[in-house]
């Protein structure tokens, strides 16, 4: 029976880069999150259609279970006739998105609630999140997550299944209710069955069972972790101990789920690194070839090899060069385009020019890539898959579904490692492969500082100050100048709409630039981004590693990092001297 609730609106539920993310206090105050789940189906009711499969499913973290009970009895209320629920609550964000796009069985799902804020800590007093994805699988477009808001402003009651059941989410089956169903199903099956489409599952059995090959994959305590187990242990025949911290906990063993070179830490220092990406004094010895962690629902990724941190830039750069390594490329005879976010680096910029693709720049976050991915005719008119994307803040992915995907990045690293060892007597490291590659196109050298928990006056004022600055108050770069000082805008090619505002950018006359932002993904507070980049040539890249003398990212940036710290001044309207974390 629906019974209908009286609510009060709340201002503060406003999407942010990707969902809405708040404390999970915040989520826990009355009605907080069927207001907002409420409102999503009144815009979807009036733009298209209530969903009549929905996804539900989640990372894992505190509170997730709850949430699940919650919306189940709003969807069935609100006329959902169909719903697939991960076991225990559980579906990583890819696994989601390939649900909605590949699930069979006579019903194809329409949207989906995620119950996840990524890579932000878990547990009572920390962070919870939810985000609706459409019937592409993809992030809801800032069209759609804007309608929401409004929605959310004006709302005074929603509906909700009063006598639905409530349903074990650790059993897998189903139950009905008046006509509907509510079905627990296989968290990792639907997505895995796709991920043996995209990829040579016997040629990555031959590289983990190499003698000389050994690697190690941090799950974080995330949801990846069913899903590597199953992979990598079950499927390629890795010994177990290649898996860390691979069952989910609600506050991620009270980890910080985020797959950098601070948060990792364990995996870092197996690696044979420090946090800062400098060698370590561990010996090389017994240090695995290959490492990765992922974030907490398991759509970020970081790539290691030994006593080698491989960027994210240069990572999706590095999977584009090899595409046709990787069967779902090969067949479509390489890939035919791609696309990066603003302050990803120019290292994919390289290879679309070398194998003549198109490339697109799109603002952060994974939904601008969606639209490119579903459009047959963006750019000119030229059919835009299969594409592979990629960002600095740890996401790479392609077209195979519509999010960022931790675990396709890592079996595309073993991808590349398999083609490049085909037939070598001698193992070909994560590390000479990379070095070759730079070799080819140049390094760009890349940094990225993050000032975490800052307030949102200060760091307006940071951003305030380099828009104000003029291009010719900005110090020599190397004796080269400062060309341009912009905001970065972006017109969608597809839908035609704009999102101002996506990042100031100082930029030099040899395309060396540092770009400043704010997370669209914290909680509270704020948190100022600042990213630089300089590129090196390939002859000299080639002439510095002959001579063994090719500078670390810190010594190479270390004159742009200067400029940029005296440009924006960080230190005076923070009060910070140094960054929360550096990748
Ligand atoms: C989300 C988006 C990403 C985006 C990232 C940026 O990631 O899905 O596409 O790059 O936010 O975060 P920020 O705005 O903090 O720089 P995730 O993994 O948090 O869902």
């Amino acid at each position: 029976m629906t019974e209908i609730i009286a609510t009060q609106a709340y201002k503060d539920q406003k999407p942010g880069t990707s969902g809405l993310r708040k404390k999970v206090t915040v989520f826990q105050q009355p009605h907080y999150l069927a207001n907002f789940v409420q409102a999503t189906f009144n815009v979807l009711e009036a733009n298209g259609g209530i969903p009549e499969v929905l996804v539900v499913g989640g990372d894992g973290r505190y509170w997730g279970k709850e949430a699940c009970q919650i919306i189940i009895k709003i969807a069935l209320a609100n006329g959902v006739k169909r719903l697939w629920i991960g076991e225990n609550a559980l579906l990583s964000t890819p696994a989601v998105s390939a649900i909605v796009r590949e699930r069979e069985g006579g019903f194809v799902a329409k949207g989906a609630f995620i119950l996840t804020a990524s890579h932000n800590p878990g547990g009572p007093t920390e962070d919870f999140g939810i985000k609706y994805n459409g019937e592409n699988g993809g992030p809801a477009p800032e069209k759609l997550t804007n309608l929401i808001f409004s929605e959310t402003l004006a709302i005074s009651s929603y509906k909700v299944a009063g006598d639905a059941p409530v349903v074990d989410l650790a059993v897998i089956g189903k139950t009905n209710y008046n006509g509907a169903e509510i079905e627990v199903i296989s968290s990792t099956e639907d997505y895995i069955g796709l991920l043996r489409k995209v990829f040579d599952f016997d040629a990555l059995r031959k590289l983990v069972q190499r003698p000389d090959f050994s690697f190690v994959v941090d799950a974080m305590h995330g949801v990846a972790g069913p899903y590597a187990t199953k992979v990598f242990v079950d499927i390629l025949g890795a010994p177990t101990s290649s898996l860390l911290n691979a069952v989910p906990k609600e506050d991620f063993g009270q980890g910080h789920p985020d797959p950098n070179l601070t948060y990792a830490h364990e995996l870092v220092e197996i690696m044979g690194l420090h946090a800062d990406g400098s060698i370590s004094e561990k010996s090389a010895e017994g240090i695995p070839a290959f490492g990765a962690a992922f974030d907490g629902d398991a759509d970020r990724n970081m790539i290691l090899g030994r006593q080698f941190f491989v960027t994210p830039s240069d990572s999706v750069a590095l999977i584009a060069a090899n595409s046709t390594a990787i069967p779902y490329f090969a067949a479509a005879g390489g890939v035919r385009s791609v696309a990066r976010s603003m302050p990803t680096s120019g290292a994919l910029d390289r290879v679309a020019t070398a194998l003549n693709i198109k490339l697109a720049e799109v603002p952060t976050g994974w939904k601008f890539f969606g639209n490119l991915m579903d459009s047959k005719t963006a750019f000119g008119g030229a059919d835009y898959n299969p594409l592979i994307c990629g960002e600095e803040s740890f996401g790479t992915g392609s077209n195979h579904v519509r999010e960022k995907d931790g675990l396709w990045a890592v079996l595309a690293w073993l991808s590349v490692i398999a083609a490049k060892n085909e037939g070598s007597a001698t193992f070909i490291s994560v590390q000479q492969i990379v070095e070759a590659h730079w070799k080819q196109f140049g390094r760009n050298y890349y940094c990225r500082y993050d000032y975490e928990g800052v307030t949102t006056e200060g760091a307006d004022k940071v951003l305030a100050k380099v828009r104000a600055t003029a291009a010719d108050q900005i110090p020599l770069l190397g004796g080269v100048a400062c060309v341009t000082i912009d905001d970065f805008e972006y017109k969608d090619p597809v839908d035609g709409s704009v999102s101002p505002n996506q990042g100031v950018r100082v930029l030099f006359a040899d395309g060396s630039r540092f770009v400043l932002r704010l997370s669209g993904t914290g909680s509270s507070g704020a948190t100022i981004r600042l990213y630089m980049e300089q590129y090196m040539g390939p002859e000299d890249v080639a002439k510095n590693i002959a001579e063994g003398s090719l500078p670390a990212t810190r010594t190479a940036l270390a004159e742009l990092v200067t400029i940029a710290l005296t440009v924006a001044n960080i230190e005076a309207f923070t009060g910070r001297n140094a960054p929360t974390v550096i990748t």
